[in-house]
C-alpha cells in the first residue's frame, strides 16, 4: 500500500499539553510518526513518497475563513500580547455566555476558535496543519486516481476540528477535506469510518446535515471519555443527513470482541449507503496500553481491522489519527494496513 509521509513532520513539536492539572509533554508527539514509518519499512508495507502543496482552497471547502486566519495569526498574536508560554484558551463562551461578537484580543479568540484546552499552540502549528492536510490530500488523490488504497501518514491528527473549531491536538479535519475533495473530483458519496478511541466530534459535525457524507464512529463512551459533550448514539443527523450519521459509544474496558460487534454492525453500515470511496480515521488509541484511553484491543487485533475492512471491497483512504503508546504505535498502525494488504 502507498504510503504518503513527510519527515518534516519531525520538525513541528508542542512542548505543552494541560493534562490532570499540569503541563506535561504532550502525548501527540513527533516520535509517533517515526515508530510507524520504522515499521512500515522493516514490514515492507509499500512504496512512500511525500506530498505535493494542494493550497487552501480544499480545506477553505470545509473551514471557514476566518478560522483559517486565525489560526495563521494566533501565535504571533500571543507573542505580541506578551505570553511567553505556548499559547493555551482560559475562557470559552460556555453555556451563559454564548452569542457575542468574536473578540478582538487573542486571549479571547483562543477561547472562542477552542473546544478543549489540552492543545497548545505555538510558532510550528500552522505549517504542520497545512503540511498534514497536504499528506492527506496527496494520499486521497493517488485512491481517486489509481483505485488502489493508500495511507496518509498525518499528524497533527485531525478528526476532532471543526468547522471553525480546533483541539484534541486537531486544528484541520483531514478526512473531512479529503471526502469533500473525493466529491469534487466527482464522486456521489463517502462514507468516513472512525475507529480511533474518541468520538470523531470534528466530522461528524461537518457534515450532520448532508446525506453525500456518511460518517461512523466507533469510540469510548462520552459520558466517561472525551470530548464528553458529543457521540451519543441518539446523534443520527439533522435535516438532509437525517440518517447519516452513526455513533457506538462503547463502555470503559471494551475488548476486541465487543468492539468488533460495533464494528461489523458499521461496516454493514457502509455497505448499505454503497459509497464510492471508504475513508478510514485510523487511531490506534483503542489499544490495551494506551495512557490516555481505556479499551484492551491487543496488537493482533489490529490485522483483523484490517482484514474486516478489506473485506468491503471499497476503494480505500486510510489516514492516520490517534495513538499515544508510542513504542507500540508502529506495530499496531502498521498491522491495520497488513491486515488489509493480506486479505
Ligand atoms: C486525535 C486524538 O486522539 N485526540 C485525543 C485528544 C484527547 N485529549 C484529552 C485527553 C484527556 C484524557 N482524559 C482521560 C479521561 C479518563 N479516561
Ligand atoms: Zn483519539
Amino acid at each position: 500500500m502507498l504510503i504518503v509521509h513527510s519527515d518534516a513532520t519531525r520538525d513541528r513539536r508542542t512542548l505543552t499539553e494541560l493534562f490532570a492539572g499540569q503541563l506535561v509533554a504532550p502525548f501527540e508527539c513527533p516520535e509517533r510518526v517515526d515508530y510507524i514509518i520504522e515499521r512500515a519499512r522493516t514490514e515492507s508495507i509499500g512504496e512512500i513518497r511525500g506530498p505535493d502543496e494542494h493550497g487552501l482552497e480544499p480545506v477553505l471547502a470545509i473551514h471557514d475563513a476566518d478560522y483559517i486566519d486565525f489560526l495563521r495569526v494566533a501565535w504571533r498574536d500571543w507573542q505580541a500580547a506578551g505570553y511567553e508560554g505556548e499559547a493555551i484558551p482560559n475562557i470559552w463562551p460556555t453555556r451563559r455566555m454564548p452569542g457575542g461578537p468574536i473578540p478582538r484580543h487573542i486571549e479571547g479568540r483562543l477561547g472562542y476558535y477552542a473546544l478543549a484546552g489540552e492543545t497548545s499552540l505555538n510558532a510550528d502549528t500552522f505549517e504542520a496543519a497545512l503540511l498534514s492536510k497536504d499528506i492527506a490530500l496527496t494520499a486521497v488523490d493517488q485512491v481517486l486516481d489509481s483505485g488502489a488504497p493508500a495511507f496518509a501518514l498525518c499528524r497533527p491528527p485531525g478528526h476532532h476540528a471543526a468547522r471553525d473549531q480546533y483541539g484534541g491536538y486537531c486544528f484541520i479535519n483531514n478526512v473531512a477535506v479529503s471526502a469533500q475533495r473525493a466529491l469534487d473530483r466527482g464522486h456521489q458519496r463517502v462514507a468516513i469510518l472512525d475507529i480511533d478511541f474518541h468520538h470523531g466530534n470534528g466530522t461528524q459535525d461537518i457534515f450532520y446535515e448532508r446525506s453525500d457524507v456518511l460518517t461512523l464512529s466507533l469510540h469510548g463512551d462520552p459520558m466517561d471519555e472525551f470530548p464528553y459533550f458529543l457521540g451519543f448514539a441518539n446523534e443520527t443527523g439533522r435535516g438532509e443527513g437525517e440518517g447519516y450519521n452513526v455513533n457506538y459509544p462503547l463502555p470503559s474496558g471494551t475488548d476486541y470482541a465487543r468492539w468488533a460487534q460495533a464494528l461489523d454492525d458499521a461496516i454493514a453500515r457502509v455497505r448499505d449507503f454503497a459509497p464510492d470511496m471508504l475513508i478510514i480515521a485510523l487511531g490506534v488509541d483503542t489499544f490495551e496500553n494506551d495512557p490516555i484511553s481505556s479499551f484492551t484491543l491487543q496488537s493482533d487485533d489490529y490485522l483483523d481491522i484490517g482484514a474486516r475492512l478489506k473485506r468491503i471491497g471499497l476503494p480505500t483512504l486510510f489516514v492516520m489519527e490517534g495513538g499515544y503508546a508510542v513504542e507500540e504505535i508502529g506495530v499496531n498502525a502498521i498491522n491495520v494496513l497488513k491486515g488489509f494488504d493480506n486479505a
